[in-house]
C-alpha cells in the first residue's frame, strides 16, 4: 500500500564539464551530482527508493518542446574540436558545450520522462531525478544558463501527451527564473507555472523585464503563469513559506493538478554563490511536503542549480527524505516575511486577483506607484545593502541540519475493541502505569466505576507521552467523549514546559477555550458559529458561512490561516478534535490531516467521538502518509468567507506575522 519513491540516477551526467576559462560558467561542476548521490547514499535514503535507470530522450521526445534547427544544432557537437565548441557557445547566453555534453544533455531529459512515466503509471508514488545539465532556462531554439534541453518542460508535455494530463503544475523553487518552461507554457491554461527568483528590480540575470509579477500569462493562458519577484538578497525560510501558503498553494488547490513536476534547484538555499539567500535546507522538507498532497501526491522533482556544495547536498536530502514519508523537522528560527518580501506576495496576489478566486479579495495595489516606490527606497538603501551583503557573506555558516529520526511506529490508535484496527496502525495498548491512572483518575473521572473512560484517558495520556519521546510518530482515538479527551490531553502535554500545543477543532460543536492565553495551546476552531467568546492571540474562531461543508472555503482557511499560524507557533504536538456533524468531506479531512503532518515533527493526535468509525480508516491513511484524494477543481468559495478570512487575518497579523500579505507601508 505505501508505494515508494523513485531515484533517477546515472554516473554518466558527471562526465562532462568546462573546458575553459569562463567566470560566469565555472560553478557548474560534475561534482554538484556526485555529492549529491553520495550525501543520499551515506545517508541510507538512496537504499530506501526504487532505483530507475535514465534512458535517452528520442528526437520525438526533445521536439515536444526545442525546434528541428536547434535540435540538429546541438547534435553536431560531439564531433566539434575544442575551437568550434567554444565558438558554438558564444551564441547562447551563460552556458557552455563539451563533446559529451548532447549525450548528457538527451540522458538529463530522459531521466525526467522515466520518473514521470513511473510516478504516472504508479510503480512509485513520487521521486527525483538528480541530473546535468539543468534544463529551465533553455529556450525552444537555444541553450542558456547551463541547460541545454528544457527537462521539466518536456517532461510536462510528455505527460500531457502520452498519458493524457489534463493539468500540470511545476513548481519552480530554483533561485533563478526558468524563462524557457515561462516562454514554453505562457498561453497554456492546462500548465501552471510558478516560478520565484531573484530578480532586484531586473538587475539580476537573466534581467527580464518578463520575469516581473505582472508577467501573467498570454491569451487562454492568462492567469497560469505566476512569477513571485525577489527584490533583495537574503530572503529566509519565512518569505518562503508566506508565498507558498498566500499564493502558490491556494492557487495550486484551486487548480488541481493530475501531476505535480518540481524543478528543484537549491540555489535558493542558504550559502549559494548565486541566490545569496538564507533560507536553511531543511525547509525543502516542507516546500515538499506542502506540494505531496496535490494530485494525489505524484511529485516529480528534477534537479536544476544548486551550485553551494553542502548546502545542495543538504537540500537533496531533506527533498529525497520527504518524499520517502519521513516527518519534516520543526523548521528553526521561523521569522515573518521581510518588507520587500511582502510587497512582493502583495504585487502577485493582486496581478492574479482576476483569474484566481481564492484571490477575489486580496488588497490592491494602490497603482503604479508601488514599483516606482520599491525602486526609490532601493536607492536609498544601496549602500546600506551592499553593508548588509557582506554581512550576509561573513555569517556563510550554519548549523548542518539534525539526523531525522524516524519514531518505530507511524501510527498508533486507541479504539474501542469493537472496531477493527487499520492496516499498518499499531494497536495501543492501555497504559498500566500508576502514575498516569491516578492522575487520570483524580481530574477526569466522573464516577469512580467508569473503567471504560479511566482505560481510554489513561491510553492516550500514554500515548502522548510516547509522541514526545519520539517512539511514535502519530496517534488516532475514538473515545466517548472528545471534549474530555481533548481536556486530558492538553493538561498532559502543557505539563512538560517546553510543549506548546495546536488545537485544530472542525465541527460546529463550539469548544470553549482552553483557559489561560498562557500560549502553551493555541486554538484554532473551524466552525459556522459565530463565537461570543473573547478571542484572544490564542484563541481563533474561525467561522465558514456553511461550516466545513464548503470545501473551497474549507481549504482556503486552511491553507492562509491555518498553515501560517501553524508555521509561526512551531507546535511541539498537534491534537486534531473532529466533533460529529462537521459536514466534512472526507477528501477534505484527509488535505487537513495531511498538511498538518508538516508541523510538529509529524506528531498529530487525532480525536474523533465514537460514533464516527467510518471516518477511522481515512483518518489513518492519511496518518501513515498516503497522499489524501484530489478534491477536484474547486468552485469559487462564497464571497462572504472570502471576505471573513481576510478581515480574520488582517485583525490576528499584529500578532502572527506569517499572516501577512501586504507591506506594512503601502497597508
Ligand atoms: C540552472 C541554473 C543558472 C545560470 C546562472 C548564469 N542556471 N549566470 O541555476
Ligand atoms: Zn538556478
Amino acid at each position: 500500500m505505501k508505494m515508494g519513491t523513485a531515484l533517477v540516477y546515472d554516473e554518466e551526467m558527471t562526465k562532462y564539464k568546462l573546458l575553459w576559462v569562463d567566470p560566469a560558467c565555472k560553478i557548474e561542476v560534475p561534482e554538484r551530482l556526485t555529492v549529491s548521490h553520495e550525501a543520499l547514499v551515506k545517508a541510507g535514503l538512496a537504499d530506501r527508493c526504487v532505483a530507475v535507470p535514465v534512458r535517452e530522450a528520442t528526437d520525438a521526445d526533445i521536439l515536444l518542446v526545442h525546434s528541428e534547427e536547434y535540435l540538429e544544432a546541438v547534435k553536431k557537437t560531439p564531433y566539434m574540436t575544442l575551437e568550434d565548441l567554444k565558438e558554438f557557445t558564444l551564441q547562447y547566453g551563460d552556458v557552455y558545450f563539451h563533446p559529451n555534453i548532447y549525450h548528457c544533455a538527451k540522458l538529463a531529459a530522459g531521466a525526467a520522462l522515466q520518473l514521470v512515466d513511473s510516478v504516472v503509471t504508479g510503480k512509485v508514488r513520487n521521486g527525483m531525478a538528480l541530473v546535468r545539465p539543468p534544463g529551465h532556462h533553455s529556450m525552444r531554439s537555444a541553450a542558456n544558463g547551463f541547460c541545454v534541453f528544457n527537462n521539466v518542460a518536456i517532461a510536462a508535455q510528455y505527460a500531457k501527451q502520452k498519458y493524457g494530463m489534463k493539468r500540470v503544475l511545476i513548481v519552480d523553487w530554483d533561485v533563478h527564473h526558468g524563462q524557457g518552461v515561462q516562454s514554453c507554457f505562457e498561453d497554456d491554461p492546462n500548465v501552471l507555472y510558478f516560478s520565484w527568483h531573484r530578480y532586484e528590480h531586473q538587475r539580476f540575470w537573466p534581467q527580464l523585464r518578463d520575469s516581473d509579477y505582472d508577467c501573467v500569462g498570454k491569451e487562454k493562458g492568462a492567469g497560469f503563469n505566476i512569477n513571485v519577484p525577489w527584490n533583495k538578497v537574503g530572503m529566509k525560510n519565512g518569505d518562503y513559506l508566506s508565498v507558498f501558503c498566500h499564493v502558490l498553494l491556494p492557487i495550486a488547490y484551486e487548480f488541481s493538478p493530475d501531476l505535480v513536476l518540481v524543478c528543484a534547484g537549491f540555489d535558493s538555499a542558504i550559502g549559494d554563490p548565486e541566490g545569496e539567500m538564507c533560507a536553511s535546507p531543511d525547509i525543502f522538507a516542507h516546500l515538499t511536503h506542502l506540494l505531496m498532497n496535490l494530485a494525489g501526491g505524484k511529485v516529480c522533482a528534477v534537479l536544476e542549480g544548486g551550485y553551494n556544495l553542502t548546502s545542495l547536498h543538504q537540500s537533496v536530502c531533506q527533498t529525497v527524505q520527504t518524499l520517502l514519508g519521513d516527518p519534516a523537522p520543526r523548521p528553526a528560527d521561523l521569522d515573518g516575511p521581510c518588507t520587500s518580501a511582502l510587497e512582493s506576495l502583495h504585487c502577485v496576489r493582486s496581478a492574479h486577483r482576476q483569474y484566481w478566486s481564492c484571490l477575489k479579495h486580496a488588497a490592491e495595489l494602490p497603482s503604479s506607484e508601488i514599483s516606482t516606490k520599491c525602486i526609490k527606497l532601493e536607492e536609498e538603501e544601496e549602500e546600506k545593502q551592499q553593508h548588509q551583503k557582506k554581512e550576509e557573506e561573513e555569517k556563510e555558516a550554519w548549523p548542518e541540519p539534525l539526523k531525522r529520526l524516524t519514531p518505530p511506529v507511524r501510527t498508533a490508535v486507541v479504539l474501542p475493541d469493537g472496531v477493527v484496527c487499520p492496516d499498518g496502525c499499531e494497536r495501543f495498548s492501555p497504559s498500566e502505569d500508576l502514575n498516569i491512572l491516578n492522575k487520570v483518575r483524580e481530574n477526569f473521572l466522573k464516577g469512580p466505576d467508569d473503567s471504560d473512560a479511566l482505560t481510554t484517558l489513561s491510553s492516550l495520556t500514554a500515548l502522548v507521552e510516547k509522541m514526545e519521546k519520539n517512539e511514535i510518530c502519530n496517534g488516532l482515538a475514538l473515545v466517548r467523549d472528545v471534549s474530555t479527551a481533548r481536556m486530558c490531553v492538553v493538561q498532559h502535554a502543557a505539563t512538560a514546559h517546553r510543549n506548546r500545543v495546536l488545537m485544530v477543532c472542525v465541527g460546529d460543536a463550539v469548544v470553549p477555550s482552553p483557559g489561560t492565553d498562557d500560549g502553551k495551546t493555541l486554538l484554532v476552531q473551524f466552525s459556522n458559529t459565530e463565537s461570543e467568546e473573547q478571542k484572544g492571540k490564542f484563541h481563533i474562531p474561525v467561522c465558514l458561512k456553511k461550516g466545513c461543508s464548503d470545501v473551497s472555503g474549507f481549504t482556503l482557511a486552511v491553507l492562509g490561516l491555518l498553515l501560517p499560524l501553524g508555521y509561526e507557533y512551531d507546535p511541539s504536538l498537534v491534537l486534531l478534535v473532529r466533533t460529529p456533524g462537521s459536514g466534512l468531506c472526507d477528501a477534505a479531512w484527509q488535505q487537513l490531516t495531511g498538511l498538518l503532518q508538516g508541523l510538529a515533527q509529524g506528531h498529530t493526535l487525532v480525536l474523533m467521538q465514537e460514533g464516527e468509525k467510518a471516518c477511522v480508516g481515512p483518518t489513518a491513511s492519511s496518518l501513515l502518509g498516503v497522499a489524501a484524494p484530489s478534491l477536484g477543481k474547486l468552485p469559487a468559495p462564497l464571497p462572504e468567507d472570502v471576505q471573513a478570512l481576510e478581515r480574520l487575518r488582517h485583525r490576528l497579523q499584529a500578532d502572527w506575522k506569517l499572516l501577512q500579505t501586504t507591506a506594512p507601508e503601502t497597508a
